[in-house]
């Protein structure tokens, strides 16, 4: 059987191209305010395109690998049982929605691919300002076709990026301002972008010291968790501990030294569950 990672190779151009696509279908479609519906809990919208996005990914994609399964935000009724195994593509259609929503023009198309739950690929693009992030396990990441490395950045020298998507309101939100509040004066500044995706493909290019968000779910750090690891930056929960592939986890992704000072801050302040 060919490896799985040789097969993301031999058919990269064509994922791009799909991929890039979706982007533009997006970009091109500034959702009307009648087509945003609400899923459970506190700004959790879902808009048509993304289901259409979605839909039309999983189709190529299928037509591409024949043999795979998906692991989408949307439509889950597409999303295999055990659609982890095997060859698995893990899909958020649009990740920003609420910035779709409200014109912020700040969002992207992310999609992973993970064999038997290990994440081996990773693309991400913004068609906004033309920005596509690509990584293959053992290959690097690229920007727009040119190499990432990062530098071993500390906290004190870069801006950290947060999100706290209300949904995430579980009990942690005074811990976790007060843990932005040490990192406002830790390092050069906070942000916040609204893309987790986009945000941790900003720590592979080095915008980013440090991006931390204390719930996700695996689509929306599937593909930046292979761009940023292959940049040369890590990414795990805020504890350390890895990522999950099958629930939702918290999410700190930057440099070594940074992800380390923030670990420690983190522990001050954060219940252990
Ligand atoms: P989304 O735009 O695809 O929903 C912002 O803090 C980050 O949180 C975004 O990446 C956003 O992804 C994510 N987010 C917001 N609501 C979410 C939800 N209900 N489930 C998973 N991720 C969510
Ligand atoms: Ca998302």
């Amino acid at each position: 059987m060919e490896h799985p990672v040789d097969s993301i190779i031999k058919n990269r151009e064509e994922i791009e191209k799909i991929i890039r696509s979706a982007g533009q279908f997006m970009k091109s479609h500034p959702p009307q305010i009648t087509e945003v519906h609400r899923k459970e809990g506190l700004t959790n919208f879902v808009t048509d395109e993304d289901v259409q996005i979605q839909k039309k990914l999983m189709e190529e994609l299928k037509n591409l690998f024949l043999c795979c399964n998906f692991y989408g935000e949307e439509d889950t009724q597409g999303n295999d049982k055990d659609g982890r195994k095997g060859l698995c593509f893990f899909i958020d259609p649009i990740d920003g929605t609420t910035n779709f929503i409200f014109g912020y023009n700040h969002s992207c198309v992310s999609v992973g691919a993970g064999y038997d739950g290990q994440m081996i690929a990773g693309f991400v693009y913004d068609p906004y300002v033309e920005l596509f992030y690509s990584a293959v396990r053992g290959y690097g990441t690229v920007l727009n076709g040119i190499k990432l490395q990062i530098r071993n950045s500390s906290l004190a020298e870069g801006i950290v990026s947060f999100g706290c998507a209300r949904y995430n309101n579980e009990g942690d939100t005074d811990a976790l301002f007060q843990i932005m509040k040490e990192l406002y004066l830790g390092s050069l500044s906070v942000r916040e972008g609204g893309s987790a995706a986009l945000d941790i493909c900003r720590v592979a290019s080095g915008a980013n010291v440090v991006y931390l968000e204390l719930k996700l779910n695996p689509y929306d750090y599937a593909a930046a968790s292979v761009i940023v690891e292959e940049a040369g930056g890590v990414i795990s929960q805020v504890d350390g501990l890895p990522i999950t592939m099958d629930r939702p986890c918290s999410i700190l992704a930057g440099t070594q030294k940074a992800t380390e000072e923030v670990r420690s801050i983190c522990a001050r302040y954060l219940r252990k569950k």
